[in-house]
């Protein structure tokens, strides 16, 4: 939180961090000219940032004082879905949702009003503080929030009590590195520098991945599974090392339970076997087998590829299981990492930051809408029905399953739909209200990442853009009108105050003089010397009985692949590098591609840059398409965080993503659509850039709220 140039000059460097939905929480240096942001770039204070940060973030001022930014709250004109406002003052709009909100309640009761919010690009302030409190208060539906990582941490939750796991910095030390599920190269840039220096070391490289990643690329091994197959492949690795005694039965002895049931389960995948239903060449399982069998340290970087399907749960079960069986911990390097906000049980206790104790307010016995069936509530809800939503911190028309018919509940009449966002988007086209929101460089917030242990304070930059508001202060406002009033938070600043009351004082003084906090088991622990499980017992629950019940077809048991003769292909939609999730979007305009491999193109007639529809029960998507080996045959690949301007008809991936839940965690089954493909006769790229047979009825229109130029400060 330095401020080189003093505050009244007309140029200054303000350092903060990175708030977005990505693990590496960057620490960030923004250079600010007479108010106007002239340059992001990464700082050192984050180690792991080391000065450098990706493409998106820089050029995040382009999204700041964007075309797309929405200035100032709007009210809906004509047919929902066309994104068509006039312009209100904020005593307006906040006056007409304060009016349907009584109404609501009034008339069919709390439950007919539903937040939808995500936050995965928010902090402990922008999320979970005054919203919480005002949507408890109202006593309105509850939303699950599981539209990511619910398997992965269901299975970490069960196995390990979300223990820390290994730090980028620690990957260094590996003899051998398996990146399982996770493209860091897109998703997560700075583990790639440390998986590069242990490969000079000598290190060997895994990558088990669908797609030849660039990570893949230069591995020592490459298992191009089927997707949805990771836990056969897991599970004969098992196998071998329980039938060949590579277990560590000293480990297993002292620190585990359940060993002996996961043998058993393990027992029937055989290398051929796992190898005939992953589609992998029986001799890479192998390889890949002994490769892990010896080598230490060994480290799992598990991703979250893997868990959108119907397998995933169990998959990632598997796989963290993998270094416990094996006796890999206890050493720097050994291990796996998953998701470190999922080791926020530890962060939790130590920094004594959980957002529990400072929402002084229970939450209600109300029920729950898993928002991966956000659609079907909308449309299929009679207990009672959903009558008003609110959107925030979320981009659901954009990001949900089964898109058409998330799109079908939003365009209904009878819903009153308020959208506090950023920018204008495919949500905001269909609100009733709209209210323009500060992005992370505007407001205060304390960041936390997920690769990263440390918190980090976010500090305004700049000024708020037109009159955009802070989450806090908005939802404190909305309850003080409805005469929610206690307990106010205030301020973003205020609640900021709040918050770090309940933090210790060595963290409170760490973040208020460094920007920077960090556990007490420091920001490099090395499993089972440093941190434990969290379970109960804190030992490795191998085999956690209480899930057995809760997955359809039992723990580590194969479900199998739903592919039918009409549709055969398998579609998955992983993390691009030009947005995170959806965000971002409105900066690019060119047409996304489909990838597909050549001898699926060759079967279809389908010839690189030609039009195709990609289409399952649920709809169809018109796009391009890229003929490339490097995904393989039998799987084809869209981009996630697709806005509708990307594709020729205004359907993305999730138009023909299933809102069928994964067998752990409700989570959502992203990369478990199976689809067929046509080409559209005689439309090539180069001959027809713009869109075609495009329904238009519910594309949206021009913007009428964001500035034509770019904007103000
Ligand atoms: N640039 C950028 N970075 C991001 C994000 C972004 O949108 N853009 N999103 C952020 C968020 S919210 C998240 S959750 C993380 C996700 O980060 P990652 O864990 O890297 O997840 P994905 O990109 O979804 O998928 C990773 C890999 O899994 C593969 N995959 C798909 N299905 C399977 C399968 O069944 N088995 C196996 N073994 N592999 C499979 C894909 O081909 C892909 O290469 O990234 C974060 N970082
Ligand atoms: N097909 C497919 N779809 C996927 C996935 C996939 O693998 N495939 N993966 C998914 C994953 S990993 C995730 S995490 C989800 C994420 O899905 P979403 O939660 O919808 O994430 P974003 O698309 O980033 O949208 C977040 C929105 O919140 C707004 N916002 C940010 N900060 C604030 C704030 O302080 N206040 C307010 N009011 N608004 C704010 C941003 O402008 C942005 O539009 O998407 C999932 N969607
Ligand atoms: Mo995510």
């Amino acid at each position: 939180m330095s401020d080189s140039n003093g505050q009244f000059s007309t140029s200054r460097t303000t350092n903060t961090a990175c708030q977005l939905d990505c693990p590496d929480a960057c620490s960030l240096s923004v250079q600010v000219e007479h108010g106007r942001i002239v340059k992001i770039d990464g700082s050192t204070e984050q180690p792991v940032t080391n000065g450098y940060i990706c493409a998106k973030v820089r050029n995040f001022g382009e999204r700041v004082y964007g075309e797309s930014r929405l200035l100032v709250p709007g009210i809906r004109e004509g047919t929902k879905g066309r994104n068509k406002f006039r312009r209100a003052s904020w005593d307006e709009a906040l006056n007409l949702i304060t009016k349907k909100i009584r109404e609501v309640k009034d008339r069919v009761g709390g439950e007919a009003i539903l937040p939808v919010s995500y936050g995965g690009s928010n902090g402990l302030i922008s999320q979970d503080t005054s919203d919480a409190r005002f949507f408890r208060g109202l006593g309105t539906s509850r939303l699950a929030r599981t539209v990511c990582a619910a398997p992965t941490r269901a299975a970490a939750t069960a196995l390990y009590g979300r223990m820390p796991g290994v730090s980028y910095q620690d990957y260094v030390h590996a003899q051998l590195i398996v990146v399982w599920g996770a493209n860091p190269s897109t998703s997560g840039i700075h583990l790639i520098p440390y998986i590069y220096d242990a490969q000079r070391q000598g290190a060997k490289l895994v990558v088990i991945d669908p797609h030849t990643t660039p990570l893949a690329r230069r591995a020592d091994l490459h298992l191009p599974v089927k997707p949805g197959t990771d836990i056969v492949v897991a599970l004969a690795v098992h196998r071998v090392l329980f039938e060949t005694g590579q277990t560590d039965e000293n480990f297993l002895e002292t620190h585990t339970h359940g060993a002996k049931t996961l043998r058993e389960r393990a027992s029937k995948w055989t290398i051929e076997r796992a190898a005939e239903i992953s589609e992998v060449e029986p001799k890479l399982l192998e390889q890949f087998a002994e490769l892990y069998k010896k080598s230490s340290p060994a480290v799992i970087r598990c991703g979250w590829g893997l868990e959108r399907n119907r397998n995933g749960g169990n998959a990632v079960m598997a796989v963290l299981a993998l270094p416990a069986v094996a006796g890999k911990f206890g050493v720097r390097g050994g291990g796996y990492t998953m998701s470190n906000a999922a080791a926020s049980n530890h962060a939790k206790r130590d920094l004594a930051l959980d957002p529990s104790s400072w929402i002084d307010l229970e939450e209600p016995n109300t029920r729950t809408i898993n928002m991966n069936q956000l659609g079907r509530a909308l449309t299929e809800c009679n207990d009672p029905p959903i009558n008003l939503l609110f959107i925030y911190n979320c981009n659901p028309a954009a990001t949900l399953p089964d898109q058409n018919r998330v799109l079908k509940g939003l365009a209904r009449d009878d819903l009153f739909t308020v959208v506090f966002e950023q920018v204008e988007n495919d949500t905001t086209a269909f609100a009733d209200v709209v209210l323009p929101a500060t992005t992370f460089l505007e407001s205060y917030d304390i960041s936390r990442g997920y690769g990263a242990f440390s918190l980090q304070m976010v500090t305004p930059v700049i000024d708020t853009v037109g009159e955009a508001r802070p989450n806090v202060e908005v939802f404190d406002e909305l309850g003080s009108r409805l005469g929610l009033r206690n307990n106010k938070f205030g301020s973003d600043a205020e609640a900021l105050l709040r918050v770090l009351k309940q933090a210790s004082p060595k963290v409170k003084e760490s973040l208020l003089e460094t920007g920077i906090a960090e556990p007490s088991f420091g920001s490099t622990p090395v499993q089972f010397v440093d941190v434990f499980p969290c379970t109960i017992n804190q030992k490795v629950e191998l085999f956690p009985k209480s899930l057995e019940s809760d997955t359809p077809a039992g723990l580590y048991r194969y479900q199998p692949d739903p592919a039918t003769e009409q549709y055969p292909l398998t579609l998955i939609s992983p993390a691009s590098d030009r947005t995170i999730n959806s965000t971002l979007g409105e900066l690019h305009s060119k047409p996304a591609f489909l990838q597909i491999n050549p001898t699926d193109a060759l079967d279809r007639g389908i010839d690189d840059g030609n039009s195709v529809r990609v289409f399952n029960e649920l709809g169809e998507v018109h796009c391009y398409v890229k003929i490339t080996k490097e995904i393989r045959p039998g799987t084809v690949s869209l981009p996630k965080g697709l806005w509708r301007q990307h594709t020729l008809n205004g359907s993305t991936a999730n138009a023909l993503v299933p809102d069928s839940l994964t067998d752990l965690g409700g989570g959502a089954c992203f990369n478990d659509a199976r689809v067929q493909i046509t080409r559209v006769m005689g439309v090539k790229l180069q001959d027809q850039p713009i869109a075609l047979s495009v329904d238009t009825a519910l594309v949206p229109e021009q913007s009428t709220l964001a500035p034509k130029t770019n904007g103000d400060t």
